[in-house]
């Protein structure tokens, strides 16, 4: 890798998960920005005491949780600010394999301006979910597609590099989703300004330590999220 590539990692209570993953990354040479908003069970301290350790990884501590939008863009903004050619983003519970983080860097060297870790392209997997969760979670990205008209096929996947020509271009400060629309949105947003964005296939697992986030009020916000970005893009306004 010649490039200065940052992982930002947000995390709200993975104490059990966060060193692992920072090691992880680490290994794999990249640099790691955790994007904290006070976890009550300690990752904040925990990532402080890696930051310590590494000069590799910072921490970006954020008051309260809200949502992953806002800790995302809070990450990005620091990234770029630090210099990042490649700004990745992925979940700190393991369902994104650290493996796959070489990839997706090579995909973006071999000329992606943004490219997805993708469930849903031939060679995606999803070994641990059942009808149900499938059928939602297809559904969604499938509901996405049609209302934004694009090939893209997994657009709520939170697995993805940036280069920093991507989050210079789009509108940051116009972005107030949260959740999955957080991810959509992004990746809509890259497509409206001609940027190439390619699905790497990868295999998504369930998490094993620590609770999920998911509620659905992020659900309906995408439901509701997706119409109106379409709207706001015929309307020239992106
Ligand atoms: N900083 C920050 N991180 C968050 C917030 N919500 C979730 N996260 C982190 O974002 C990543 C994804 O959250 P998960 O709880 O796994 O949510 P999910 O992947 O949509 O849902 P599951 O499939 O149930 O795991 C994890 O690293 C969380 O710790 C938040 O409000 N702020
Ligand atoms: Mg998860």
């Amino acid at each position: 890798m010649d490039v200065q590539a940052t992982v930002c990692l947000p995390t709200y209570n993975e104490r059990e998960n966060l060193e692992r993953m920072v090691r992880a990354l680490v290994e794999r040479g990249v640099h790691v920005l955790v994007i904290d908003d006070n976890s009550p069970d300690g990752t904040g301290e925990l990532a402080d005491a890696l930051a310590a350790e590494h000069p590799q990884v910072d921490v970006l501590h954020r008051e309260r949780k809200e949502g992953l939008g806002p800790a995302y863009l809070a990450g990005f903004r620091r990234a770029l600010a630090d210099g990042a050619e490649l700004v990745l983003e992925m979940d700190c519970d393991f369902s994104h394999d650290p493996d796959d983080v070489p990839r997706l860097i090579a995909a973006a060297e071999q000329g992606a301006d943004l490219a997805i870790g993708s469930r849903y392209v031939p060679g995606g997997k999803i070994p641990n979910w059942g009808l149900v969760r499938r059928f939602i979670s297809r559904g969604g990205c499938i509901y996405a597609q049609l209302w934004l008209q694009t090939r893209v096929r997994d657009l709520t996947g939170g697995f993805k590099c940036y280069r920093r020509a991507v989050l210079e271009t789009i509108d940051l400060d116009a972005i107030e989703s949260k959740g999955y629309a957080f991810q959509i949105e992004t990746t809509y947003r890259t497509l409206r300004k001609g940027f190439r964005v390619h699905e790497i296939p990868i295999t998504f697992v369930d998490r094993e330590e620590g609770g999920s986030k998911m509620s659905k009020a992020i659900v309906l916000e995408a439901v509701w999220k997706v119409p109106e970005l379409r709207v706001a893009a015929l309307a020239g306004r992106f």
